[in-house]
């Protein structure tokens, strides 16, 4: 039986959460010591774990049909794969950094200054479509120690929560990119092994809207019914159950999280009480 092989990473920021939503959908994938390549009990899947820089190579070679990682290895790697989805975790951004006591007015700053970074395709192309004349000094890691041992007067490298940077006495003063993880195919995959990244994709899909919602319950006086059923206006329609008591009712809809905060006064407001907040597991559309 045909499998889809997924590469994803063996160990690093990656590995635990893209097992993890691997798992959401529903594919048991033994535990086991890791070795290069195991299969899935209950889906067509192979999983192949690899440094996350090889992960494009393997993906353009058809030595694995799928890979998870950071767009940013992506786009660094710049191999012939297909973006295929975003995963909506391990989310970073790519910037420019220089000593936190440098004057910074604009971009200009970095003409003639030489940069240290890991990602050496990025940033090149950063400089030129910014029209900067800058050298970039590529190192393997631990970029933010380069300015303080006199490597170079900049760096350009993955921020998260910025405390690195504090650590390091620098600041960020340039966005370049926003980064997540993303499921990526190679373009020429055989139909079978498409068929079954058609499935995954189904589920991975089940799975992110599911974060993103919340199924709620309220109740509310009957009048209200239909100022609420405009606030949560839910997947097709909101359901509404009497309650004993005349004159009220039970509503049950599903609100994006993000915009939860958004209506819950708008909904006290409409008498609305008893609010209940639920996680949803799968969500399919
Ligand atoms: O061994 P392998 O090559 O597989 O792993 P790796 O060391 O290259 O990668 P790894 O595991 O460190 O990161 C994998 C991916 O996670 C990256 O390519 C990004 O897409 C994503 N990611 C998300 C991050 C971060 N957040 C992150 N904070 N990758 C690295 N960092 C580092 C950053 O380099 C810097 O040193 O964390 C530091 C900054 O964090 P803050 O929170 O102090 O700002
Ligand atoms: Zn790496």
């Amino acid at each position: 039986m045909s499998k889809l092989k997924i590469a994803i990473q063996k160990s690093g920021r990656l590995s635990e959460k893209s097992l993890e939503l691997l798992k959401q959908c529903g594919i048991k994938i033994a535990n086991g010591d890791r070795k290069l390549i195991t299969s899935a009990s209950n889906f067509p899947v192979e999983i192949l774990y690899l440094r996350d820089d090889d992960i494009p190579q393997y993906v353009e070679q058809g030595v694995a049909d799928a890979g998870i990682l950071g767009e940013n290895e992506v786009l660094e790697k710049n191999k012939k794969v297909e973006q295929l989805q975003r995963l909506g975790f391990a989310g970073c951004r790519l910037a420019l950094a220089i000593p936190k006591d440098e004057q910074y007015l604009d971009k200009s700053y970095f003409n003639g200054k030489k940069i240290a970074t890991s990602y050496p395709g990025i940033l090149s192309k950063y400089l030129i479509e910014n029209g900067l004349d800058a050298e970039i000094e590529e190192i393997g890691g631990s970029v933010e120690i380069a300015p303080g041992i006199g490597l170079a007067q900049a760096i350009f490298d993955i921020v998260s929560t910025g405390s690195t940077l504090l650590m390091n006495g620098l600041k960020e003063v340039e966005l370049v990119m926003r980064s997540e993880a993303v499921l990526i195919g190679n373009p020429d995959m055989a139909q079978a092994q498409r068929n079954i990244l058609k499935q995954l994709c189904f589920r991975i899909n089940a799975v992110k809207n599911a974060g993103e919602n919340k199924y709620i319950l309220l109740n509310a006086p009957s009048s209200s019914i239909d100022a609420i059923c405009a606030l949560l206006p839910g997947m097709k329609s909101p359901t509404i159950l009497p309650l004993v008591q005349d004159g009220w009712c039970s509503l049950h809809s599903v609100v994006q999280e993000a915009q939860f905060w958004d209506v819950i006064d708008q909904l006290k407001a409409h008498g609305a009480e008893g609010i209940l907040v639920v996680p949803i597991e799968k969500m399919i559309l």
